[in-house]
């Protein structure tokens, strides 16, 4: 499943993720997720797409980051994340709009409800991202370093429990579904003065 953001808003990636949840499971009764960028390829194969006992992080050696993890708590790129896994977060944050932070948040869930990241061995988690320049309608978020200080009070309200979209477009291949959809925009930001 493949899902796109119709528009010229600004990008919300996990967002996103939460309609492939959503629109994923109106296919079949799946009860393991694999969330991917679109722009990291795998490099080993021993890197085994399924789900484990505990959120899987997947992507934790990309060449951008010098193949290591940047940091502890890094959760970006590829992870997976079976259905009681996901239902026990309460899915992804809806309102990270803009470059960074969601995924600091999804890690924030998974250790506050209890669990925590399982990862592949470092010389098999390896990744190699397509190289692009940022994206038009993707800039940092500045409001991310204030919302991931706050995951534990907004993880019950929002998430795949207050998930609201428009489906516009589903488009069958053989080897995956193009979805395409209307996410909405940020809320207008109160002006200071
Ligand atoms: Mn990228």
């Amino acid at each position: 499943m493949a899902t796109v953001q119709l528009g010229e808003e600004t990008f919300n990636r996990a967002k996103l993720l939460n309609v492939g949840y959503t629109e994923t499971l109106k296919d079949a009764e799946y009860d393991c997720f694999i969330f991917s960028d679109v722009d990291l390829i795998p490099m080993d194969d021993r890197n085994l797409y399924h789900c484990y006992d505990q959120p899987r992080h997947f992507a934790i050696a990309m060449d951008k980051f010098g193949f290591r993890l940047p940091y502890a708590g890094y959760f970006g790129g590829v992870s997976g994340l079976s259905k009681k896994q996901f239902l026990k977060i309460n899915g992804f944050p809806n309102e990270y709009w803009g470059w960074g932070g969601e995924d600091d948040d999804i890690y924030n869930r998974i250790t506050l409800n209890g669990m925590k990241v399982s990862r592949p061995d470092v010389r098999i988690g390896r990744y190699r991202m397509i190289k692009h320049e940022r994206d038009k309608h993707n800039e940092p978020n500045p409001q991310r370093f204030n919302k991931i200080q706050n995951t534990k009070n907004t993880m019950k309200k929002d998430g795949i429990s207050s998930l609201t979209y428009r489906l516009v477009q589903v488009k069958r291949y053989p080897l995956y579904t193009d979805i395409s959809v209307e996410i909405g925009k940020p809320p207008p930001r109160p002006i200071k003065g």
